[in-house]
């Protein structure tokens, strides 16, 4: 078993960064943690607020800053790389910093990994590997072969196969995850389930792309954590492994559990302009996690979490007040 104890995490004042910073505090506190986050509008530093200073530092920076990196690198054991540009529809409207912060910023992490000898994780995402027939019954696992089909998916797939270079040419020890969607507190609210319940809150009605027949396979953001931390300290080197809940649910259906539970008609929603290229269906095989590293999930009764989501935005209109309104401009301009 590998035990980090200074650990940087990239991105960790993003959605799912941010909480796996607040399960590593709480679960390892014998663990030190660096933040290393550009802020970008996705970036908040309140989501990691309140942990002791003891346990976790801050430093505002883009991982594409090689002199940054040479500075704060050494020492780390370990680097879990979160940080991304990680909206599809963002994606298609400008490409442009997906390739830098995805493609050019894993590479920069990479070599200062390699220069310094320091264990590297990355996090990625089962859309690498394109999408499933509705009707399909086959999931993916981790022989499934890539196929991207956004931008933001291809910049993704791009720096897996980095991941695996630096693995197989310099030796770097090295280990990559691809989760299926997640869900949870502290997502910005440009992302499916956190759009639809903040605008429900301000009186607007929800936005379904095309037919809301499109299956993502939900997973919370905590058990995401686990598993990141179970292959960072026990997975073998060199792997990959998928990781999902057995969480798959059609858009419309998740919408609906939305509308019930805040008390609206089920049908008092918008359908909108559908996203081009819109993957039909994600679906994750995480027999190899659960089989060699006895994860499964604790978040297994998904209108219970979703409960607890709406709950948590309810009482945190502050926090994402602030980002709702430039959001949805920017959907209003792509006629979403
Ligand atoms: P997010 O957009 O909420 O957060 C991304 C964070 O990275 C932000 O804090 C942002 O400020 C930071 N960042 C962006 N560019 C940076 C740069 N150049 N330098 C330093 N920091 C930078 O994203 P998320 O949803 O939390 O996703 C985190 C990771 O998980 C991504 O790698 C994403 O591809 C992957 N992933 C996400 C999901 C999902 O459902 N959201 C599923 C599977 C995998
Ligand atoms: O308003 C909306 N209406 C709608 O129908 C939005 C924002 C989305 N959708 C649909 C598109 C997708 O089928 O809901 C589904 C989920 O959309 P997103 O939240 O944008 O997620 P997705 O595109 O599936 O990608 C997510 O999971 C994989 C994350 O954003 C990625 O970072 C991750 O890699």
């Amino acid at each position: 078993v590998f035990e980090p104890r200074n650990i940087l995490v990239t991105g960790g004042c993003g959605f799912i960064g941010a909480n796996f910073v607040r399960y590593v505090a709480r679960n390892h506190p014998h663990a030190h943690i660096t933040v290393l986050d550009k802020l970008t509008y996705a970036g908040n530093p309140e989501n990691i607020a309140g942990l002791p200073p003891s346990q976790v530092d801050l430093v505002v920076g883009d991982i594409c800053d090689v002199a940054l990196l040479e500075r704060i690198v050494p020492g780390h054991d370990a680097i879990v790389h979160f940080a991304a540009e990680s909206h599809n529809d963002n994606s298609i409207a400008n490409p442009e910093p997906f390739i830098r912060t995805n493609v050019e910023g894993t590479m920069r992490l990479l070599e200062a990994a390699r220069q310094h000898d320091v264990r590297f994780h990355h996090i990625s995402t089962d859309e690498v590997y394109g999408d499933l027939a509705l009707d399909d019954p086959a999931r993916f696992t981790e022989d499934t072969p890539y196929c991207p089909s956004s931008p933001y998916s291809a910049s993704k797939a791009s720096s897996d196969h980095l991941v695996r270079a630096w693995v197989r040419t310099y030796g770097l020890r090295a280990t990559i995850s691809n989760c299926s969607n997640n869900y949870g507190p502290y997502q910005h609210v440009e992302k499916f389930i956190p759009r639809q319940i903040t605008s429900i809150m301000e009186g607007a009605r929800p936005k379904l792309y095309g037919t809301g027949e499109n299956v993502r396979d939900w997973i919370h953001t905590e058990d995401h954590s686990r598993a990141v931390w179970a292959i960072l300290t026990r997975g073998r080197i060199g792997e990959t492994y998928l990781i999902g809940a057995d969480g798959e649910m059609s858009n419309i259906t998740v919408l609906r559990m939305i509308l019930q539970l805040m008390g609206q008609p089920e049908d008092a929603f918008d359908w909108v302009r559908d996203r081009p290229g819109h993957d039909r269906r994600y679906a994750i095989d995480a027999s190899k996690l659960r089989a060699e590293l006895g994860w499964s999930p604790m978040h297994t009764d998904f209108a219970s979490g979703l409960r607890n989501v709406i709950d948590w935005y309810a009482e945190h209109r502050d926090w994402w007040a602030p980002a709702k309104e430039a959001t949805e401009a920017r959907y209003r301009a792509q006629g979403q």
